[in-house]
This record gives structure tokens, C-alpha cells and sequence, in this order.
């Protein structure tokens, strides 16, 4: 498959002949998953985005966002991020040959995600703050210098990360709900403009952490907190058209609790085979807490890879065998 400015060309802003920034993202894969489909009572598939070529959805916007950086002529493109954005960041400006920055909350992304910016070779700034209070900072420091902002503020972000509704229906055909982990909401913004664009609208359930969920409470969430640090965001730049996708689609948007979400993480890994990262189980944890309200065909996105963050896999998984180098130590460990 070519990237997706190429596969969707038709349905992207991107004329014929304009540069494309492209590392093959999009195309991931659609998988069934028995056992949540089993504890749900209906058919249930994992959309898996941590395939992508950073690991995360965010390159499906991040090649459109910097593709339409370098049609305008921006030599430094910069976000702030929770972790998945800098790293996409930072792969789609290395490939551009442009310059990356990106200022993360200090001490507040999983190492994964950190190493990702750092080998890309983007700048990368650690805040003595939170995601809202950088996405501020940005948008300030992008009004007075000529530097291309690729947060999903940007247009092109969510015309990129629309082309996700698009593979589900040409793959299922149908589907009766999306659940999907929210943070920034950028992405249930992004799914709702691909299926509006086909017609359709299944409806869309979005989860948040418990500790940050703004938009359950409906008002901004000042110190958020949660292990799914990819989705610590207690001011979404995507409000409203959140609640628009939500209301229209006739779905809602709940919270989970840590709890919850590490119990659909240990899950998924270890009945469906699936490693996805802590935010990316919020979908699964929500579906498994509050339901499709009667939908038969769901589809769970998992947002990214549980790769990104392997020091929350070994504070939640089991401990390693120590053994001898000897045969009768070796059956012992293996078969004891
Ligand atoms: C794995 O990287 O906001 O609701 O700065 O990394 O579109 O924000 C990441 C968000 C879900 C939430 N799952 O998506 C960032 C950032 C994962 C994520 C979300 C994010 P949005």
C-alpha cells in the first residue's frame, strides 16, 4: 500500500505535484477480537494504529500536516505533545529534512516516545508544565515567529486522521460504533469528518481517564492526572467538535478509571495478543464499563503501540524467572 495522501488523494487537500512527506502510515490492520467480542455480547474489532510507521495514529495527520509545511515553505514545524505527536513530529521532519521541536511535560511521557524525538533528532523541550499549558505556549510562539504549528489545531491534521473512517468501511462494510480513548480530541473529531464524508454515523463512543476528563465533567480539568499519560490533557483544543461528533453521532463520552484502563491493557495483551499502550486500552476499558448501548459491530481503536511504554508493561506484567545454566534448572523453570 502507498502512503495515504496517495491512497486518498481524491478526498485530501493535496493537488497532484504537491510534496508529500510520506512514510507509508495508514493501512493498518483490522483485527477480530474474541474475547471482548465474548464479554460484550457482540461482535467487537481492534482497529491497530500502533502499526503505523511511528507506532501511533498520529502519523496518518502528521503526513498531511507536514506535507502542507513544506508546500508552504516552513523549515521548523513544532507541537506540543503528550509523547506520540513529538515522535511523529520528529520522524516526518527528519524525512522533510526540515526542523522538528517539540516541548513535552517534563518527567510526563513514556520513554519510548522520548527516545523516538531524541534519535529523529528533534528538539526537544521538557516543560516544568502540563500538555495544556505547552499547547498554549506553542500557539503563542507560532503567532510571532514563521514556524508551522502540526498540533491538531491544524486542519490538515484531521483531514489526514479522517482516512481511518475510510479503511474501516471499505474493510467492514459497516459498523454500528467506534469507541475511542480522547484526549486532545483531535482524533474523534477526525473519524466523525471521515464518516460524515461517506454518509455515514455510527455512533462514537469517547473515553477519557477519569483524572482527566474534561469532558465528562464539562469544565477544564486545571492538574490532570493519569497513567495513560498519552491522554493527561485537561483542556482538549477539540471541545466543541467533540461534542458535536458525539452528539450527532448519538454516542457519548464517559470516563475510566486507572484501574479500568490497566485492567484492558493487562487483558488485551494477554487474551487478545495485543500490546497497545495505556491510553489506547481507555477504549477497550470503556466498552467493557459502559457498553455500546445495544450496538452489534464495534470497532475499538488502539491508538498506539504498548511499545511506546515499556516501563508501565513492567510495573503491570509478572516478573522474570532467574535459572542456572543447566538442564535440570532449565525444566524446573519451564515446566515447574
Ligand atoms: C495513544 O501526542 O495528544 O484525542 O500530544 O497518544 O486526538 O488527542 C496524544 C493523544 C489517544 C488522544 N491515544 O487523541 C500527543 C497527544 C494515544 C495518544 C490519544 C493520544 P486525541
Amino acid at each position: 500500500m502507498p502512503g495515504l495522501i496517495e491512497r486518498y488523494r481524491d478526498r485530501l487537500p493535496f493537488a497532484e505535484g504537491d510534496p508529500v512527506v510520506s512514510l507509508h502510515e495508514g493501512s493498518t490492520p483490522v483485527v477480530a477480537a474474541p474475547w471482548v467480542s465474548e464479554r460484550v455480547g457482540a461482535e467487537v474489532f481492534l482497529k491497530l494504529e500502533g502499526a503505523n510507521p511511528t507506532g501511533s495514529f498520529k502519523d496518518r495527520g502528521m503526513t498531511c500536516a507536514v506535507s502542507g509545511a513544506v508546500r508552504d515553505g516552513a523549515e521548523v514545524v513544532v507541537c506540543a505533545s503528550t509523547g506520540n505527536t513529538a515522535a511523529s513530529l520528529a520522524a516526518y521532519a527528519a524525512r522533510a529534512g526540515i526542523g522538528g521541536a517539540v516541548i513535552v511535560p517534563e518527567g510526563k511521557i513514556a520513554a519510548g516516545k522520548l527516545a523516538q524525538a531524541l534519535m529523529h533528532g528533534a528538539r526537544v523541550i521538557a516543560l516544568r508544565g502540563n500538555f495544556d499549558q505547552a499547547l498554549a505556549l506553542v500557539r503563542e510562539l507560532t503567532q510571532r515567529h514563521p514556524i508551522a504549528l502540526v498540533n491538531s489545531v491544524n486542519p490538515l491534521r484531521l483531514e489526514g486522521q479522517k482516512t481511518a473512517a475510510f479503511e474501516l468501511v471499505e474493510e467492514l462494510e459497516s459498523l454500528d460504533a467506534l469507541c475511542i480513548p480522547v484526549g486532545n480530541a483531535g482524533n474523534i473529531t477526525a473519524y466523525w469528518k471521515g464518516f460524515t464524508e461517506l454518509g455515514l454515523a455510527p455512533r462514537l463512543f469517547g473515553f477519557q481517564a477519569a483524572g482527566a476528563a474534561p469532558l465528562v465533567e464539562g469544565r477544564r480539568v486545571a492538574h490532570p492526572e493519569t497513567v495513560a499519560s498519552a491522554i493527561r490533557i485537561g483542556n482538549p483544543a477539540r471541545w466543541e467538535e467533540a461534542m458535536t461528533a458525539m452528539t450527532q453521532s448519538q454516542g457519548a463520552i464517559e470516563a475510566v478509571t486507572d484501574g479500568e484502563i490497566l485492567d484492558a491493557y493487562r487483558l488485551l495483551a494477554a487474551r487478545e495478543g495485543i500490546f497497545c499502550e495505556p491510553a489506547s486500552a481507555a477504549s477497550v476499558a470503556g466498552l467493557l464499563k459502559h457498553g455500546a448501548d445495544g450496538a452489534r459491530r464495534i470497532v475499538c481503536v488502539l491508538t498506539g503501540h504498548g511499545l511506546k511504554d515499556p516501563q508501565t508493561a513492567l510495573e503491570q506484567s509478572g516478573s522474570v524467572v532467574p535459572c542456572e545454566p543447566e538442564l535440570g534448572a532449565v525444566e524446573d523453570a519451564i515446566l515447574g
